[in-house]
């Protein structure tokens, strides 16, 4: 008998920030076809290849659905007690000897995606109090955090370029033909690009590759990898030297303007051009046109954070935004204020007091920390180096960073050395393949979908629920791996817990906190009162508390009109609550109240780029990375369907640098930087810029002990072996994997 009844269902896509509605069909209990959803409110029917592919990635006979626990070297399936008792037996002696201490965790990036790991993340690392924290947000938005931090007081007050009512977008290091969009949540951006054109306004992509985003903007301008933050300096210059700073409605809320002033100085446009490639002529105009547009957005995405001066370039796009009056306007770049808060919105206690940097180093390399992280590519080292603070036990969540960690060779040599190692992951993949424990967690079609982070920089005020279509029958959803998982770290004997007690414990805090925390819709009331009208623990309890809390919910009670979460399963396709608005006044947290526009800890490092302003531009080749919209970073390579087609995994090259080095398409080049060498295929195309060359990220996958049938027939090869991890954006710590120095051969 089929556990599902045939028919069509509604369902929201977990896979990247475009939240696309599909309609799912499903027959004798299999998914046999997904179209878009044309009554979605958000998505309207959009809708990309990746979307149509979620039955074969729940079906993908890979697919680990049963406790993994390795013993003689070989993994063998266990029942749940069993592969709990497993870790708790590998994790203590670590924790007798070492302390908690000794234990790190690695969070990958569909935490960001998942419906309950999305929401237990916090809870486990409270409960679990492992404070050897890593992250792929140091090789992702890094930057992004430590600018928004200070500059607006939480480091996830991120603003998104209104692209549905700009008139001027300045896009710089992204790639949506790819990657759908990246802290901008919006289906069909490149969508908005060709609206934005046909009402008469202009899109300007700075990217080193033409990439498929320029097809659909008004001007491809090239420029070498790493030298962003030069070329907006030499903007903000413009913008001072021909008194085109206008701060409209931000007039009196920015400190700092007299500051950028005096940083812009030595960045004439004609200062910049030989970093940059960019002319002069250009950057002048562009300059002008930003600031005579109605309306106008600067965005930049992972070519702006993942290089060499992430931070500063990152720094700057909102400075622009600020610079033109654009920021929190309509048509520029505003904060969104979802259906369903996140609890990155939530105040940190850890900086109550301000943002503080360098409050600890790493072990090995003295790398500091910056928002309690150090960069992931330490990871390796603090493995591999004796001593006391080793790393000896590790824990990966929803992670390959053996894929995509910079320095990835070295992580990989560096995972068997761990005496202990538990993945929760729904593949045996190449970091997997090292734990001593795989615990799966449910498909994304095994539980519902209510994005808990996304929303939060969607360019509409909205929210989506999405039942769970198959039933995952007795298997424990990721929160409650991830609370068993807290309490085994903190002692507990497996037989002992009780998921359901734990979940009260965190939900009652997070209750508590609210009731106690100024401003929020519950403040004053009381705690059990609030828990009374709740439901049963588990990710949707904490979703309506999200909704129940937010800007239209029923404050329990208080507003019996306002949404709950009842409501949003009434509404399939969603609820709509409008186009952004301007909400400085709500979002600005720092200390003194005020945009600000120049921190010290970003001006610091401006030396660092002066410099290279008098440096001749180096010679020889850089290293950049793309994406692929039949990709998702390194884990979907094993969906048949995506992996038709011509080979993907190529060295993308310029006609004339081929020619020069006597390299042919198609045939194989060697490539070198100062960690690594790689054998890939050349593809000769104009797209790139001469003297930069492009590799995918995410593959790799021909590694002994993995189980992706698919992936290993067409492995390509891994990027990230190329990437020194000491290459970094200072300021934050954040890899450059963007702009690597490398040398080119014949293969
Ligand atoms: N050179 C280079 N390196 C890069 C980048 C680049 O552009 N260039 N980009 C960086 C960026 S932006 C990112 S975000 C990182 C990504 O880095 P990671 O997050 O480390 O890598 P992913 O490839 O996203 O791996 C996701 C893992 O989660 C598992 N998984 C998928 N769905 C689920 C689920 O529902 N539950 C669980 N438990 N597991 C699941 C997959 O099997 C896989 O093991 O890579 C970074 N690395
Ligand atoms: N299909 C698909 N979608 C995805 C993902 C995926 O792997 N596949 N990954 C998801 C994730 S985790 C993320 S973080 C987002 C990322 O989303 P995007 O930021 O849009 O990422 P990319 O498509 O890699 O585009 C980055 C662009 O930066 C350019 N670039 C490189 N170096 C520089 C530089 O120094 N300066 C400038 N100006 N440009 C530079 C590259 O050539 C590339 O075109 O995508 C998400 N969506
Ligand atoms: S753009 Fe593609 S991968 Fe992203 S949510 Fe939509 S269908 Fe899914
Ligand atoms: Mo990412």
């Amino acid at each position: 008998m089929p556990e599902v009844a045939d028919g069509t269902y509604t369902r929201t896509c977990p896979l990247c920030e475009a939240m696309c509605g599909l309609r799912v069909q499903v027959g004798n209990g299999r998914v046999t076809k997904i179209r878009p959803n044309p009554d979605d409110v958000w998505s309207k029917g959009y809708i990309c290849p990746k979307g149509t592919v979620l039955g074969e990635l729940h079906h993908d006979p890979d697919r680990i659905r049963t406790p993994l626990v390795k013993e003689n070297g070989a993994f063998r399936e266990a029942t749940w007690d069993e592969a709990f008792e497993s870790c708790a037996a590998g994790l203590a002696p670590i924790l007798e000897q070492d302390g908690i201490e000794a234990v790190a965790t690695y969070i990958g990036n569909p935490v960001a995606h998942n419906f309950a790991l999305s929401r237990y993340i916090p809870a486990f690392i409270a409960m679990s109090r492992l404070h050897s924290i890593y992250s792929a947000g140091t090789v992702d938005q890094w930057p992004k955090n430590l600018t928004c931090a200070l500059m607006f007081g939480g480091m996830w007050s991120i603003p998104t370029p209104d692209i549905a009512r700009t008139d001027y977008l300045l896009v710089l290091g992204a790639n949506p033909h790819a990657s759908q969009g990246s802290l901008l949540a919006a289906p069909n951006v490149l969508g908005h690009f060709d609206a934005i054109r046909q009402r008469g306004g202009r899109v300007v992509v700075v990217d080193p590759r033409r990439t498929g985003t320029c097809r659909h903007a008004s001007e491809w301008v090239p420029i070498r990898p790493g030298s962003d933050a030069a070329l907006l300096l030499a903007i903000c210059h413009v913008l001072f030297d021909e008194s085109r700073v206008h701060l409209r409605a931000l007039e009196g809320k920015v400190l700092g303007v007299e500051a950028v002033r005096d940083a812009c100085q030595a960045f004439a446009p004609e200062a910049v051009e030989a970093l940059t490639r960019v002319e002069a002529s250009t950057i002048r105009r562009i300059a002008r046109e930003l600031s005579s547009a109605d309306r106008a957005a600067v965005y930049g995405r992972i070519g702006l954070c993942n290089q060499e001066f992430g931070t500063l370039a990152t720094w700057l796009v909102d400075v622009l935004n600020v610079l033109t009056g654009n920021l929190d306007r309509e048509g520029g770049a505003l904060w969104s204020n979802p259906i369903a808060w996140s609890f990155v919105q939530l105040p940190n206690p850890e900086f109550a007091d301000g943002f503080a940097f360098h409050r600890w180093k790493s072990r090995v390399r003295g790398a500091p920390e910056v928002l309690g992280q150090v960069p992931v590519s330490c990871l390796a080292e603090e493995i591999a180096t004796p001593g006391k603070g080793r790393v000896r036990g590790l824990i990966t969540v929803a992670g390959n960073p053996a894929l995509s960690a910079p320095g990835a060779d070295r992580l990989d040599e560096a995972l068997p050395q761990l005496d202990f190692m538990i993945s929760v992951d729904n593949w045996l993949n190449e970091t997997t393949r090292h734990a001593d424990v795989l615990l799966p967690g449910l498909s994304s079609m095994e539980q519902p979908h209510y994005d808990e982070l996304l929303w939060s920089w969607a360019i509409r005020n909205a929210g989506k629920y999405t039942p769970a279509l198959f039933d995952p029958g007795e298997r424990p959803h990721e929160g409650q791996i991830l609370l068993s998982l807290a309490a085994i770290l903190q002692g507990a004997r497996p037989a002992a817990i009780d998921t359901d007690a734990l979940d009260q414990l965190f939900f009652a805090g997070l209750v508590a906190g609210l009731t106690q925390m100024p401003g929020s819709r519950i403040e004053g009331r009381d705690p059990a009162e609030i828990i009374s009208q709740c439901g049963a623990p588990g990710p949707e309890r904490i979703l309506d508390l999200q909704i129940r809390t937010g800007p239209w919910g029923d404050r329990f009670g208080r507003d019996p009109d306002g949404l709950r979460l009842e409501e949003m399963k009434r509404h399939p396709n969603g609820i709509d609550k409008g186009a952004l608005g301007p909400r400085l006044d709500e979002v600005l947290k720092t200390q003194s109240g005020k945009v600000e526009l120049a921190p010290p800890y970003i001006l610091r490092d401006l030396p660092r780029l002066r410099a290279r302003l008098t440096q001749a531009p180096p010679h020889g080749f850089v290293l950049v990375s793309r994406r692929h919209v039949r990709s998702n970073n390194s884990w979907m390579h094993n969906v048949p369907s995506l992996m038709t087609g011509k080979d993907r995994c190529t060295l993308l090259m310029h006609p004339e640098d081929a020619s020069a080095l006597g390299l042919e398409d198609g045939k194989a080049a060697r490539i070198r930087s100062s960690v690594g060498s790689l054998v890939v295929p050349v593809e000769i195309s104009d797209e790139m810029m001469s003297g930069v060359v492009s590799l995918p990220h995410g593959w790799g996958h021909d590694r002994a002990g993995a189980r992706l049938g698919v992936a290993s027939e067409r492995p390509g090869v891994c990027n990230n072996v190329l990437a020194p991890g000491t290459f970094i954006d200072v300021p934050s710590g954040n890899a450059a994997v963007n702009g690597i120095p490398v040398e080119i051969g014949p293969g």
